[in-house]
């Protein structure tokens, strides 16, 4: 099967299952798993932050982030593409009872500035407090768009004007950073947090780190905990994560120019349609064009044919590159696509 569903359906490399078998190991929720701490360390370097803390999935990344910004009743503004608004059972409400302001997201994943600044509110005794802004990057719904250093600054600059933090969603900021040629840091400088995701395109098997201050930190171990997301023998998860580090950030590069050769061969398929400009990083969104195809038959054609990816809308089909995939699964993706699309 060519499985173009995710990046998260990445399998572990040889050296990083060697790294989980020699992992030295200790208890996390003691503070006492060495491999744990070493990639804490890093990833903290990497991004430019004090601290950072290994959590099991970029879901509890979001939430633990959230909660350790914010306090009940407060809210939170956010994209009305957000992951965090989309796909994560509302847990900002459900577990924070926080209150989420989502603001138009443009294409290109950016909220305009101004209208960050309308949804601010003034002190009011019927208002809740608004506290933080997430941003995601690159923006999963917006077509694995990537935010830049300089919106990013200038999103930070407002929020610290108005007394408000900024989160960043960047389980994928490893794609930005490689696909726009800039340091990771460029990216995070003005987010008070951030955080990132070893098992999309790093292709770790479980994991994300939150990154912040470390008294923004040692709340959300504390947020962490209370979820039941402390994990003991956890260095068997991080030793992937240390090598994710070393050898998978530069390689993201492929994935893009995998997911460009995806695009432009799908652009000559007939019933098909794609934009090949908004394809930045590893993902492709494609667009049924031609009425009589029925999308759903479509798509179980394809995995008849070998060939797997997600429906995101009634006519819209998301394919994602990934270190499972190499330009001869590409070529062979092009020619069932195009085989199913002409009966
Ligand atoms: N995204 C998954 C699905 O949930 C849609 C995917 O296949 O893309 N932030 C962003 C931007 C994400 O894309 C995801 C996962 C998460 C957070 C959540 O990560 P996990 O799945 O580790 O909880």
């Amino acid at each position: 099967m060519i499985d173009l569903r995710s990046d998260t359906v990445t399998l572990p490399s040889p050296t990083m299952r060697q790294a989980i078998f020699d992992a030295p190991l200790g208890d996390d929720v003691f503070g006492d798993d060495p491999t744990v701490n070493k990639l804490q360390a890093a990833a903290a370097d990497v991004v430019g932050k004090e601290a950072a803390l290994l959590v099991p999935s970029g879901t509890m990344a979001n939430l633990v982030s959230v909660l350790a910004h914010c306090r009940r009743g407060e809210e939170v503004i956010l994209g009305s593409q957000a992951h965090i608004f989309w796909y994560e059972c509302g847990g900002m409400s459900a577990v924070g009872g926080l209150h989420p302001h989502t603001v138009p997201n443009q294409k290109d994943g950016t909220i305009l500035l101004e209208d960050i600044e309308k949804a601010i509110r003034p002190f009011n005794d019927h208002f809740p407090r608004t506290r933080l802004i997430c941003l995601e990057n690159t923006h999963n719904r917006c077509r694995g768009a990537i935010l830049t250093p300089e919106y990013t600054d200038s999103a930070g600059a407002l929020a610290k004007e108005k007394g408000l933090k900024v989160y960043i969603d960047g389980a994928r900021i490893f794609n930005a950073s490689v696909a726009l040629g800039v340091d990771v840091k460029d990216l995070t400088r003005s987010a008070d947090s951030v955080s990132f995701c070893l098992s999309k395109g790093l292709a770790c098997p479980v994991g994300s780190l939150v990154c912040g201050s470390k008294e923004f930190i040692a709340e959300a171990r504390r947020m962490r905990k209370s979820l039941g997301g402390g994990m003991r023998q956890a260095g068997i998860i991080a030793a992937a994560g240390l090598v994710a580090l070393d050898e998978m950030i530069d390689r993201l590069s492929e994935d893009h120019a995998n997911a460009k050769t995806l695009a432009e061969g799908i652009s000559n398929i007939e019933g098909l349609s794609v934009d090949i400009e908004s394809v930045h990083t590893n993902m492709v969104y494609v667009e049924v064009s031609d009425s009589a195809i029925e999308p759903e038959a479509f798509l179980e054609q394809c995995r008849q044919k070998g060939l797997d990816f997600v429906q995101t809308d009634t006519r819209t089909f998301r394919m994602v590159t990934h270190y499972g995939i190499d330009k001869s699964h590409v070529d062979n993706a092009v020619s069932i696509l195009a085989d199913v699309a002409k009966r």
